[in-house]
């Protein structure tokens, strides 16, 4: 029955339904994401909110406080269920004033002046005040992008309903640069998106002026993200050109009053002449250089005339992320430099005007050693202390390629002279594209949380990337974006959340999962008691599903190759071309990568006492079991069940879980709005079958070498 309605059948049924009860409920605004402000249910907070938030003061105009006035105009509009006045009375008893330090009567500065130190140059205020006439709230910064974060911030509160009588925040990131990756191509695809095609639309720019442009970068806004590199790391030269710098130029001027600088990616090879055709990658450039070394003169003075070009047209650039010589792409190996002495030349031409590079350390010579975790590492540590100051390395979260679950990437707190910007990946490549609900934060704050030892004890991997345990000049984190031109951005409704939660963990690592599922669930779904605790447990143990049904204890890159959505774990194309079997090594006799000291030693790149513990197979978590240990088939596992035995047990219970958000998310049929619903509950369906395809698909394979039954309940 179901599918024979399309989505705009389904909208104007639901409108239908609707139009004539007394206080319709709108279908949920796609558009808006987790800022779809809708009226307060809980009475007594409503009659409150309304009593303390009569008037509205701004305190000066810039674009920027145009945004935060318009924003909580309509916020409160549309949460209060009525119009709040203008006020220009600081003193006003129950109002709003918003301002940013310059634009603030003495009388209110005096008094948070302490607080406004405290939230430095991005950061805000958000406080309860006692004028001579009653009470008011102040949003205030020391900058307007501040006050927009915390208008942003206040409207949260309303949104999860919390009390708002006694506010005392003091808000700032603990990461500079928080950024958002976009692996968009200039033809509108997108290298591992699965929400359609690119939201920017080159062909239309600079002159059509899409208004998603507005809705992302205020989303974007509301999280505080400060920064996104628009095109794909596998770079077009193209978009350095002239004409593409326009574009380019539209967008930053649309994204600047939101707070969010604009990167480029830029192609090694954008100064040589296109007339030079090499492979795939290696086409020629837009410039007209035989070379592109970076040690040749005429090399760096074409990226020095480039740079100036674009800060032309586009004076807050923010810099270039590079993936050089790295699958394929080209890069200083080519010309037998080293990866320093490629990012520093192009460090050297954005240093003038605040710009800074980007520079991926995802490389995987062959050449460098037969395991391909531990590749990057032996490139990257000898060159630490080798890279200008505005140079960042960027890492991903593991040593292999965003896995479902991988011990933490060795290089962090290996390179303490180098800032390491951490890559997450918000798009699920490795963890069912959008078709399974994965919620990502609690993976990476398994990995936040980490303990790399590298200078003592709490040498946590957040500790590393927010500059604490190095003392770093520059920090940064950088998610891959999941989103696309889809009507719900990015495919499946939950992946919403990832783009939410990782926005919430780079502007403040120390929040737990629960409490930004919470925050989220609020503003998407509402904030009934039922559905609050009903979707946060199924959002929790989402990631660890997944991990069981695709890649248990420590099992990796067993995916279908290229897709890398179902499972292939019998590809193989010979041990040194890292297909399935190069990383499961199953056999007769057992399965597992030997890392270890007796292998290939990949344990030897971690600090004591981490080594240690991944180095014996006892202490080895079991997490990463088949990552770090070759083990035979009736090897105990903790659980007190044979390896083969645990493996099955996994995989069943993965899938058991993906029935059970099946199971939970129908029961919320009368809670949550009817196009979530049903919508959601397809994408859930999709999921089950093909967490039972991973399952059976595994297990089938690996059975034909453990020569031991399956077992499970299912
Ligand atoms: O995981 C791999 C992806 C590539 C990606 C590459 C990278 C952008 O399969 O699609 O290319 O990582 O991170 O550079």
């Amino acid at each position: 029955m179901r599918k024979q309605f399309s989505f705009p059948i389904i909208l104007t049924l639901f409108w239908f339904s609707h139009a004539g009860s007394m206080a319709p409920t709108p279908a949920k605004e796609w558009t808006d994401l987790w800022l779809d402000y809708r009226l307060v249910s809980n009475q007594p907070l409503l009659q409150e909110y309304r009593y303390n938030l009569k008037v509205l003061v701004v305190s000066s105009h810039s674009e920027t406080m145009e945004l935060a006035g318009a924003e909580l105009r309509r916020g409160l509009r549309l949460l209060l269920g009525r119009e709040v006045s203008e006020g220009t009375d600081f003193e006003a008893a129950n109002s709003l004033v918003i301002g940013a330090r310059g634009a603030l009567p003495q009388s209110i500065l005096a008094e948070v002046q302490q607080e406004l130190n405290a939230a430095g140059q991005e950061g805000y205020v958000v406080k309860t005040r006692a004028t001579p006439r009653g009470k008011s709230i102040l949003i205030v910064a020391n900058h307007d992008v501040g006050v927009l974060r915390g208008a942003f911030h206040f409207l949260r509160l309303l949104q999860t309903q919390q009390a708002i009588r006694a506010l005392a925040i003091v808000s700032h990131p603990r990461i500079q640069y928080r950024l958002l990756n976009h692996w968009d191509n200039l033809d509108r695809s997108v290298e591992r998106g699965y929400a359609g095609k690119s939201l920017w639309k080159w062909e239309e720019l600079p002159g059509t002026i899409d208004p998603r442009y507005h809705d992302y970068a205020r989303a974007n806004a509301s999280l505080g993200i400060n920064g996104v590199v628009l095109n794909n790391v596998n770079a077009n030269p193209d978009i350095l050109k002239p004409e593409y710098l326009k574009k380019v130029a539209a967008l930053a001027d649309i994204f600047r009053p939101y707070g969010i600088r604009i990167f480029l990616s830029a192609n090694f090879s954008s100064p040589i002449s296109e007339k030079f055709e090499f492979e795939a990658r290696r086409r020629g450039g837009i410039g007209d250089l035989s070379t592109s070394d970076p040690l040749d003169l005429h090399v760096r003075s074409w990226w020095k005339n480039t740079v100036g070009e674009i800060y032309q047209l586009i004076p807050d650039f923010g810099g270039f992320l590079v993936k050089a010589s790295s699958e394929g792409m080209p890069g200083p190996n080519d010309y037998g430099r080293t990866h320093a002495e490629g990012a520093n030349m192009l460090a050297e031409v954005l240093e003038p005007y605040g710009g800074i590079v980007m520079w991926r350390s995802f490389v995987y010579d062959a050449d460098v050693d037969p395991d391909r975790t531990k590749r990057a590492y032996k490139e990257f540590v000898p060159l630490d202390g080798k890279f200008h100051s505005n140079v960042f390395v960027q890492p991903k979260n593991g040593p292999l390629d965003f896995q479902p679950r991988e011990p933490v990437n060795p290089l962090f707190g290996a390179m303490p002279k180098t800032p390491l910007m951490l890559e997450l990946q918000l798009t699920q490549e490795y963890l069912g594209h959008s078709t399974h609900l994965v919620y990502l934060a609690p993976m990476w704050k398994e990995y936040l949380e980490f303990d790399t030892h590298a200078n003592g004890a709490g040498s946590t991997l957040a500790s590393i990337v927010d500059g604490s345990v190095h003392g770093y000049p520059m920090t940064g984190i950088a998610g891959v974006a999941n989103t696309g031109d889809d009507r719900n951005w990015t495919g499946h409704f939950f992946a919403q959340a990832n783009w939410y939660a990782f926005g919430r963990l780079a502007w403040d690592h120390t929040l737990s999962s629960e409490e930004i599922a919470d925050e989220w669930i609020g503003m998407s779904l509402g904030n009934d008691t039922t559905v609050l605790s009903t979707v946060r447990k199924m959002m929790m143990g989402s990631w660890e599903a997944c991990v069981k049904y695709m890649t248990p204890l420590g099992l990796h890159h067993i995916m279908q190759e290229h897709f890398h959505y179902g499972p292939e774990p019998s590809l193989d194309k010979g041990r040194e071309d890292w297909t399935s079997v190069y990383y499961h090594r199953a056999g007769t006799t057992g399965i597992g990568y030997n890392r270890n000291s007796s292998g290939s030693n990949a344990v030897s790149q971690y600090f004591s006492p981490v080594r240690e513990r991944f180095d014996d197979l006892t202490s080895c978590p079991e997490e990463y079991l088949l990552w770090f240990h070759h083990v035979p088939w009736d090897y105990r596992t903790k659980s007190g069940r044979t390896v083969w035995d645990e493996l099955c047990h996994r995989y069943h219970a993965g899938v058991k879980y993906v029935a059970h958000m099946q199971e939970n998310w129908r029961s919320l049929q009368p809670r949550v709005d009817p196009v979530v619903f049903e919508l959601v509950g397809e994408k859930l369906a999709q999921h089950y079958r093909d967490a039972g395809i991973w399952r059976d698909t595994c297990l089938t394979y690996f059975q034909r070498l453990s020569g031991k039954p399956i077992v499970g309940d299912d």
